[in-house]
């Protein structure tokens, strides 16, 4: 399996604009990966909303779009079903944040999952709102301070954060939930299994496929890459487990 190779669908000429250790970067290699070794370059529109995601389409050569902050499902579907009616089977896949997808996007994505779209999501979770400053987001966990819960994150103010690929795996036309992690070469070698399941969903036609990273972000958690990484392996997915909550293809 291709790991350390830089793939044939990452442009050339341009650099990561990501922060310094930020799992992105892996992410995005790896979805690049996937891409080339599924032969999908040509077919591909790749939709990324508000957020560390959004300059996708200066890192991953296939055509991209920038949807407004959480409608990278909405316009995923339009996407999708605007081509088939012209005949034409695009792979049409998401690539947003936590508070994209399941705050303020919350409604298009579980509505996407629920109706059986014939796209794939990534949701990158880093459980804060990372580009604009480290906000509470819906996944920060309980007691995680964060520049808008600088006590912790609490039940009676905040409430519970949410669990997407479980919520995503409840959805009658959703085909295929995982939650992966990327702190060591184990679990990146299982991101990319699971995102290469989700494709092969698309490509089949079995409706909504979901795959969250659970990610770091040392900048906003103030932490070292490696801490960050260990603050995931020994804390994060405990609450967040890496694991697959559905997969049609094996029932
Ligand atoms: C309608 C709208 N509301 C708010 C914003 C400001 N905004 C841009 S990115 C962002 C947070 C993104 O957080 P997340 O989706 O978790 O992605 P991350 O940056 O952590 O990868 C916000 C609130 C916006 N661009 N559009």
């Amino acid at each position: 399996m291709q790991i350390f190779s830089t793939p044939k669908s990452i442009k050339k000429d341009s650099s990561f604009s990501f922060c310094p250790g930020c799992d992105h970067g892996i992410a995005v290699k790896l979805v690049a990966q996937i891409i080339d070794e599924m032969n999908l370059q040509d077919k591909t529109i790749a939709i990324a909303s508000s957020g560390c995601s959004v300059t996708l389409y200066n890192f991953l050569d296939v055509d991209c779009i920038e949807s407004p902050h959480g409608r990278a499902c909405a316009v995923a579907t339009g996407v999708k079903r605007a081509h088939k009616a012209n005949g034409k089977e695009m792979f049409v896949f998401t690539y947003q944040g936590d508070g994209d997808f399941a705050s303020i996007g919350l409604s298009e994505s579980l509505h996407s999952a629920l109706r059986g779209e014939n796209i794939t999501a990534i949701c990158i979770n880093n459980t804060n709102y990372g580009m604009t400053g480290g906000q509470l987001g819906p996944t920060t966990v309980l007691g995680q301070i964060t520049t808008t819960s600088p006590m912790g994150r609490n039940i009676e103010y905040h409430g519970f954060p949410i669990k997407t690929a479980e919520h995503v795996a409840l959805c009658e036309g959703s085909a295929f939930s995982a939650r992966v992690a990327l702190y060591d070469i184990k679990n990146i070698i299982n991101a990319k299994k699971q995102i290469k399941k989700a494709f092969e969903c698309q490509l089949k036609g079995y409706g909504f496929s979901f795959v969250e990273i659970l990610s770091n972000c040392p900048t906003n958690w103030k932490l070292s890459p490696l801490d960050s990484h260990k603050k995931i392996e020994n804390e994060l997915s405990k609450i967040y487990p890496i694991k697959v909550f559905k997969d049609i293809t094996n029932d």
